[in-house]
């Protein structure tokens, strides 16, 4: 392990440990009205916005904020306008904007961090505190899990709607699954038999075969799926749900060999059973 290796392995874990989640930019910098070019539009949605006759959403803001500071002003409108020009060729350099989200291998052997901004996942040995390697995964990585070997990690990229498939010991990605819009948490079970991934524009948990890396079934939650766990005996899965200004608990009763849960309402929860 030389020196740096380690210096970038701790700069990682402080980079998981200082940033907070925020809302994950989808569209394109600049782009505000997300017709896929930055022009003079786009500059003018911010001016108007400045002066208070435009609201933004959440993801136009997120558009909007070029130069990264936290707030959507002037100067971002100037940036928007210059790039439209062609008087600038790049907006300013970001800070990271999202936190990353960590798993652990079952033996404990190996941490798997996510770095939403940079598309990589990075393998950390937890012995000797080394970086094992650095993979590109795509656009928007957003959470990891490992099988129960421990030898394969998936995660999910939320631009490119799949989960990246990497083995670990060659450091690289061997395959990609399809799955819905904007995956955004994923977990295996504890048989470590099926992959839950939470499709947060979709409104969807996909259920992948980990064997096969085959999408078994496709189940419609609730709005805006994100955190995922599951009980010891395998048998539930828990999903949370982002909704402005509330937090639901959606819970899900998962058997084995199902592929489609049917919800029913329970008091403030929904509860999915077969
Ligand atoms: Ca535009
Ligand atoms: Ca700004």
């Amino acid at each position: 392990m030389s020196r740096t290796g380690r210096r970038t392995a701790k700069l990682v874990l402080a980079a998981v440990l200082l940033f907070t989640l925020t809302p994950l930019v989808f569209g394109l910098l600049g782009d505000v009205d997300d017709d896929g070019q930055i022009t003079t539009a786009d500059a003018q949605m911010v001016l108007e916005t400045v002066v208070g006759i435009r609201t933004l959403s959440p993801t136009e803001e997120a558009a909007a904020d070029v130069d990264g500071n936290g707030a959507v002003d002037v100067a971002d409108a100037q940036w928007i306008a210059q790039f439209a020009s062609g008087a600038v060729t790049a907006f300013p350099e970001r800070l990271p904007q999202h936190s990353g989200p960590i798993a652990a291998s079952r033996k404990g052997d190996r941490v798997a961090v996510v770095d939403p901004d940079g598309g990589t996942v990075v393998f950390l040995a937890t012995a000797g505190d080394t970086v094992e390697a650095m993979v590109d995964v795509g656009r928007e990585p957003t959470s990891v899990a490992f099988s129960r070997d421990g030898r394969t990690a998936f995660v999910t990229v939320a631009r490119d709607r799949s989960v990246a498939v990497v083995d670990v010991a060659a450091g690289a990605v061997v395959g990609a699954i399809d799955v819905g819009v904007e995956p955004f948490g994923i977990v295996i079970d504890f048989r470590g038999s099926r992959a839950y991934v939470s499709n947060a524009a979709s409104g969807t948990v996909s259920v992948i075969d980990v064997a096969s890396r085959a999408v078994v079934g496709t189940v419609p939650v609730a709005s805006q799926p994100q955190g995922l766990a599951t009980t010891a005996d395998s048998s539930k899965v828990y999903v949370t749900h982002l909704k402005p200004g509330e937090t639901e608990l959606t819970m899900q009763e998962i058997e084995e060999s199902s592929t489609r849960i049917p919800p029913r309402m329970l008091q403030n929860n929904q509860v999915f059973e077969f």
